[in-house]
């Protein structure tokens, strides 16, 4: 007898095996003594419920080299499995991430067998890529092996702890874990079920190299100070609101239509007659750079079809500026360490900076990553023909991934699938949403909103969810306000009279 056969023999009764807490804290222990290959199980303990978090059995382990994974398994099993990416550059086994970014847990209190991993490698937070210098092993396992070997060996692990294959298969990830969603639909596309797209970074060369150069290029002066700084955002928060928020048809605090304004910089431009505090020339152009002109070469070709959306400015000190008294401004670190270590096919090393990336001769050098790490194909054939599901969710004020590449990706898929793409993934634009709902800002948070409910009932009666409601609450947790966002094309459009906190004044309108 294999150790897997035996182990088979006295776990695999299923529900009669773990019939009593007992049972299933001794099952839970064997799991320890499976034999997978390329993957080291370092333990199975069970974990007692709390306030929290139900019940559960954790298998933590790591798949060779480096993927770091942990499985949880809950006594009060609902039969399906929840998988969870992970952000930026990874480099975490982030078990307890809060709220359902890229957090297991969110599935585990629903009753699924949950997991996530580290995407392959360590580092010291999200943002450190030295772990790629000259490590194209990293560099695979983060780029698309370690969402899919994680998958693959923790539907084996479910299958041998409850004797039974899990269903639905749910993945959800945001950012990275966006990425990683649409790298398991395209190139695994028979693991998932049903998949939570979140605010993909599905394209990294040209989001991360090319776009993000160009945005911290933009912002840098000849010395190589910041032009716009975290003191200059609320003039430019206030004047895009004054300019923006009626063009969407609605004066209520959000710009819902970012792409539908143009915004005129000269009311707050220094000149004669201007009061202070006012922008120069300098932010102006940085500012026009940044939200109308995007990362373009030498001759004005466009390298990325996205820009920084109007509205996103209450969220510019984490991702762009920086924040007042230090810290933030991500977007110049991400974008530096992807080029150091990252972004070439040899890579360069900390001597290159985002300052040496040259528009007209690096995007081109990136194609040989692009083929590692990108999952922007318009192109969803082999999850429709295994009957899958996706939700793709994006914020409209989102600095970091902002949402122009993920509606020219729902255009290319249109233009692939034509009316089936309904059928098999749907985009909602959230209005005034931060990266990933991270930061509270105008818009609600990923705490007012849930995709897995409607993904699940997508799946349980193969109905395709027309609408999400989100909801935005105050200090005290009370409804400020209540809408519908529609799948895209379609706009929640206000009826003309009623209330704009109720969510019956809204109508989804496909244009
Ligand atoms: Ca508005």
């Amino acid at each position: 007898m294999t150790p897997t056969t035996r182990l088979r023999a006295t776990v695999a009764l299923g529900l009669v095996a773990l019939a009593t807490p007992a049972a299933a804290e001794d099952a839970c222990r064997a799991l320890a003594d499976l034999r997978i290959n390329d993957v080291n199980l370092l333990s199975a303990v069970p974990v007692a419920v709390t306030d929290d978090l139900p019940a559960f059995c954790s298998v933590r382990g790591y798949v060779r080299p480096a993927i770091n994974f942990e499985i949880r398994l809950p006594e009060d099993w609902n039969g399906g499995f929840y998988m969870a990416g992970c952000g930026g550059f990874c480099g975490q086994l982030l078990s307890d991430a809060p709220g359902f970014v890229n957090a297991m847990n969110h599935g585990l209190r629903r009753g699924y067998a949950a997991a996530t991993m580290d995407g392959g490698h360590w580092g010291a937070n999200s943002v450190d890529a030295r772990w790629a210098l000259h490590n194209r092993v990293a560099e695979v396992d983060w780029g698309e092996r370690a969402v899919r070997v994680t998958a693959e060996l923790a539907q084996q692990v479910i299958a041998e702890f409850y004797g039974d294959a899990p269903s639905p298969r749910i993945f959800a990830g945001c950012s990275t874990g966006g990425r990683q969603a649409q790298m398991l639909a395209q190139r695994s596309p028979g693991l998932f079920d049903g998949i939570l797209n979140g605010a993909p970074a599905m394209d990294y060369t040209g989001l991360v190299g090319s776009w993000m150069a160009s945005v911290v290029q933009a912002n840098t002066d000849a010395e190589g100070g910041r032009i716009i700084g975290p003191g200059d955002v609320a003039l430019i928060r206030d004047h895009v609101l004054a300019q923006c928020d009626a063009a969407d048809g609605l004066e209520d605090g959000l710009i819902s239509d970012p792409d539908a304004c143009t915004v005129d910089w000269a009311p707050i431009a220094c000149g004669e007659g201007t009061n202070e505090p006012c922008l120069s020339q300098a932010q102006v152009d940085t500012l026009v750079a940044w939200t109308e002109t995007g990362a373009v070469t030498s001759d004005g070709e466009s390298l990325y079809p996205a820009t920084v959306p109007l509205g996103s400015e209450p969220f510019w000190g984490l991702w762009l500026t920086g924040f007042e008294g230090g810290g933030g401004g991500l977007v110049p670190v991400f974008n530096q360490g992807f080029l150091q270590f990252m972004a070439f096919r040899d890579d360069p090393g900390e001597a290159f900076s985002s300052m040496d990336f040259d528009v007209d001769i690096h995007p081109e050098q990136l194609a040989f990553m692009a083929a590692i790490y990108n999952a922007d194909a318009p192109d969803l054939s082999g999850f429709a023909e295994a009957g899958g599901r996706m939700i793709t969710w994006h914020g409209l004020a989102d600095a970091i991934v902002p949402h122009g590449k993920t509606v020219a990706w729902m255009e290319g898929l249109r233009d692939t699938h034509g009316a089936d793409l309904d059928a098999v993934n749907r985009l909602f634009l959230i209005p005034g949403m931060d990266h990933c709902g991270i930061q509270p800002g105008p818009g609600i948070t990923s705490a007012g909103f849930d995709p897995l409910t409607a993904l699940e009932a997508w799946l349980e009666t193969g109905e395709a969810p027309g609408a999400l409601m989100t909801t935005r609450r105050d200090a005290e947790g009370a409804v400020d306000w209540e809408r519908p966002v529609c799948a895209w094309p379609a706009q929640a459009v206000h009826d003309g009279t009623g209330d704009w906190r109720e969510a019956d004044s809204f109508a989804c309108v496909a244009d």
